[in-house]
This record gives structure tokens, C-alpha cells and sequence, in this order.
């Protein structure tokens, strides 16, 4: 595992700074170290105020990163105080030969000024200079070189000169120009310009994100060409699932919650996968109801039937042997997938359910075990529900959750005309399911 560290404010609201780096870094399988510069106050409404970290702490973090780690690449983000931005220097010394990401942050998206006026200039003087990259956007850019960009050749001209200040590589952000928004990396031969879909989504930590995407594509060995188009694939898929933590102000993206949905998805389908070998080997087509069965799996603050996977065109059975039509996929199910997610809202760990034949032995039997029965009462079905066979179940199964104490293990629906009736069994996961089915199909009643 590759190590990499970034010096960057602390931002609450986690939306840029520190704690985005961090969790880049993480979604991309790198073991993260921070050491903030400044505590940077701020919410979805943007920055209120900045707070330097007391030198002594801050020099102690330092010379123990550069005591006791080893880094295999750096990302400077907001540095604030001048005495900071001379440390940082100083520290930065140290690792000329590992990639060096600086992204020259000046001041936040609604115009709070994020270094001094004193540290900006150390900065471009005496970090730039070391940097691998640097990846300012066009207003830190037209500070830098003081100078105006208003369009593409400007751009291109711009990432060129301040590649002159001393930085291997520039990457200059284009997001702000009127028009289609654009990125332009110069890596000291060519500049190679990236267009860019437009979101029409204020996004806080975007900066932050494209940095710390491109350090660690670095750091994982990629060309910078290739780390460029990666990271800017990445961002693409960011800005898509962003989403706001208020009514008002910027939105958030985030690349582990991605990464973790990802996850969950490849858990849940890899669950259903190893159930479905080891339902074919214990056949217990006696459990198979009219309807065929089906066995569903939820990940975790599942919304809707695509977060529910399940097995598609359901589980029935041929010449005596359990059969089933396809691999599981997500939103396969619409019929047990809702008993789920009825069933989260009470109790979000029971993520698992399958549909079975009813039989008051198997009821009896789980009774018996010890499981919590529960019984779907059809007597309290107002006239208005009945006709809506979905909304019929999802209403008594809701009903039944209401009254319940416990989570529920089973519960049944002893039916109505035209309406088979039906057991729902409930578990954290598939392997569990299947020991319950297992439990109530042999359990020995006295
Ligand atoms: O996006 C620039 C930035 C970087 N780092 C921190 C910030 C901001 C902008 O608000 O707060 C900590």
C-alpha cells in the first residue's frame, strides 16, 4: 500500500481541504496522513472564517511525518498563515524527488481569502517551484501571473508561463470560463485540453478532488496523461451523484460513498450468488410457492427496488429439482424487494427475505424454534387497499411491523380469494435466510 499525505485546511462540513484528500486517498486504496494547516470554518453556505494551527503543533506533525512515515507522494492545499507556508516549504525539501502536488488555493468560492497576502507570495516562490504539479484554476492563475484569462488560447498560454515559475507540470482548471468548460494540462512538452460535460451544480471541493485524484494516480504509477483522463473520468461520475447537505448553498461529492455504494452492490449480488449454489444443493422445492419463489437482498439505506437485488424471472422448479433463470441483478424483484424494504424502515438490518409456500407446519416449526412469528392480518385491510395487490401486502406487512417488538424472523399471510397465501421469511443476509429455511423445513416439534 502506497502512503501519501496532504497539508490542507480542516473543513467541517468535510466538503473540501483535508478530509476530502482523505477520503480520495482511501476510495483509492492509498493509507492516508494530514496535518492541518488551518481549521477553515465553514458550512454548505461557504467560509466564515480561518483559523491558523498554533505553529508548535504544527511543526511536531510535520517533523514526526518526516520522522516516522514513509510517503510516497504530497499534496498542498490551503496554507494560510505565512510561517506555514515557509514550514511547508522547508518540510518539502525533504521529498523533491516524490510527486509533489501543490494546488494554490487563494481564497473559497465565495471569496474568503485562504492564505495571507505575504504567504501567497512565499508560495509561489518557494513551493511552486517544487512542485510535480500544480493545478490552480483560472482566478488563482490570473493571480499568480496577474494577468487576465478569458478564453481556451489564453489558457493554454497561461499554463505554459506559470510552468515557467518553476512547477514540471500545470494542470489549469477551466470550470469558471463563460462556455464549455474545459481543463488544460501542460506537461512541459504539449498541453493537452480536456473538455468537460457542463453540471450545472455549484460543487464545493472540486479543486480539492481533481488534486488529490490526479496525486494519486500519480502516486499509483500512471503516466501523467493517463492519471489526467482518469481523474477527470472520476470527477465526471462525482459531480454526477452530487448532492447537498441543506435546502441552500453549495452541493457535495464524494468518492468513498461511490466507492462504498460500489461495494455494497458487488456484497450483496456476490451473497445472492453463493445462496443460489447452496439453495440448488439442499432443493427444498417442497418450500416453492404457487407464484415461485424468490430470495432478495438489500444494500444498506436501500430507497427503491434497484438497491433490492434478487433473482430474475424467480426461483421455481422442474422435474423435482429447484431451477433457477438467470444470475441476480438488481430490481429483479418487485414483489419480495418491497417486503424488504417495508420491513428497513422498522428494522434496517434485515436486508434479506424470501417468499415461501405457506404451511401451518413450517409456521409452527418457527414458532417453535424461537423465531418471532408474526401474522400479516387481513382483517385490518381497509376495502380501498384490497383491490392493489401490492399496495395489499406492503400495507399488511407494514401493519404487522407496527405491532412488532422484535425484528421479524416469519411472517405469513393466511390468504384470500385469488390471493395465495404466502410466509415471508426475513434475515440480516442470504447465508442466514437459508439457515432459517433450513431450521424451519427440519425442526423436530414436540
Ligand atoms: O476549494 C478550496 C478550499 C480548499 N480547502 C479548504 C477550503 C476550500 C474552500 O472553501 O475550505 C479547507
Amino acid at each position: 500500500m502506497k502512503h501519501v499525505l496532504t497539508i490542507a485546511g480542516h473543513d467541517l462540513s468535510s466538503g473540501a481541504g483535508m478530509t476530502k484528500d482523505l477520503e480520495i486517498f482511501l476510495a483509492l486504496g492509498l493509507h492516508p496522513v494530514s496535518i492541518p494547516t488551518s481549521f477553515v470554518v465553514q458550512g454548505p453556505g461557504g467560509v466564515s472564517d480561518l483559523f491558523p494551527t498554533p505553529a508548535k503543533p504544527f511543526d511536531k506533525m510535520l517533523k514526526t511525518a518526516n520522522n516516522e512515515m514513509r510517503l510516497d507522494g504530497i499534496k498542498v492545499g490551503v496554507l494560510g498563515e505565512t510561517t506555514r507556508v515557509k514550514a511547508v516549504s522547508s518540510f518539502l525539501h525533504g521529498y523533491l524527488e516524490k510527486p509533489i502536488v501543490v494546488d494554490p488555493v487563494i481564497t473559497s468560492k465565495n471569496g474568503f481569502k485562504l492564505i495571507s497576502n505575504d504567504g501567497l507570495d512565499v508560495m509561489i516562490r518557494h513551493i511552486l517551484p517544487l512542485a510535480y504539479l500544480i493545478t490552480p484554476n483560472i482566478d488563482e492563475a490570473s493571480t499568480i501571473l496577474k494577468k487576465p484569462i478569458r478564453n481556451v488560447k489564453e489558457m493554454e498560454r497561461a499554463a505554459i508561463l506559470l510552468s515557467q515559475l518553476g512547477p514540471r507540470h500545470v494542470l489549469l482548471k477551466g470550470g469558471h470560463l463563460p462556455g464549455e468548460p474545459i481543463d488544460v494540462l501542460f506537461d512541459g512538452k504539449e498541453v493537452l485540453v480536456h473538455k468537460k460535460a457542463r453540471v450545472n451544480r455549484e460543487v464545493h471541493g472540486t479543486g480539492c478532488a481533481l488534486s488529490s485524484l490526479m496525486l494519486s494516480f500519480i502516486v499509483l504509477g500512471y503516466p501523467l496523461g493517463e492519471a489526467f483522463l482518469e481523474a477527470e473520468n472520476a470527477m465526471e461520475e462525482l459531480l454526477k451523484e452530487s448532492y447537498k447537505l441543506n435546502g441552500s448553498g453549495y452541493w457535495y461529492a464524494s468518492l468513498t460513498g461511490i466507492a462504498h455504494k460500489g461495494n455494497e452492490r458487488w456484497h450483496v449480488l456476490n451473497a445472492l450468488h453463493n445462496a443460489s449454489a447452496k439453495l440448488q444443493g439442499l432443493n427444498m422445492v417442497a418450500l416453492i410457492p404457487e407464484v415461485q419463489m424468490n430470495v432478495a437482498y438489500a444494500i444498506r439505506e436501500a430507497r427503491g427496488i434497484d438497491d433490492v437485488a434478487a433473482f430474475p424471472g424467480r426461483i421455481g422448479q422442474n422435474r423435482g429439482k429447484v431451477c433457477f433463470k438467470g444470475e441476480p441483478e438488481f430490481g429483479a424483484s418487485s414483489h419480495v424487494a418491497r417486503l424488504i424494504l417495508v420491513c428497513m424502515k422498522h428494522y434496517p438490518q434485515m436486508r434479506a427475505c424470501v417468499n415461501l409456500r405457506y404451511d401451518d407446519g413450517l409456521v409452527e416449526r418457527a414458532r417453535q424454534s424461537g423465531m418471532a412469528v408474526m401474522r400479516a392480518n387481513r382483517s385490518k385491510e381497509p376495502e380501498g387497499v384490497k383491490d392493489v395487490e401490492r399496495q395489499s401486502l406492503d400495507f399488511l406487512v407494514e401493519k404487522a411491523l407496527n405491532d412488532a417488538q422484535s425484528p421479524p424472523d416469519l411472517i405469513y399471510d393466511t390468504g384470500d380469494v385469488g390471493k395465495e397465501p404466502i410466509i415471508g421469511l426475513f434475515a440480516r443476509d442470504p447465508a442466514e435466510l437459508l439457515k432459517k429455511m433450513e431450521t424451519i423445513q427440519s425442526w423436530k416439534t414436540n
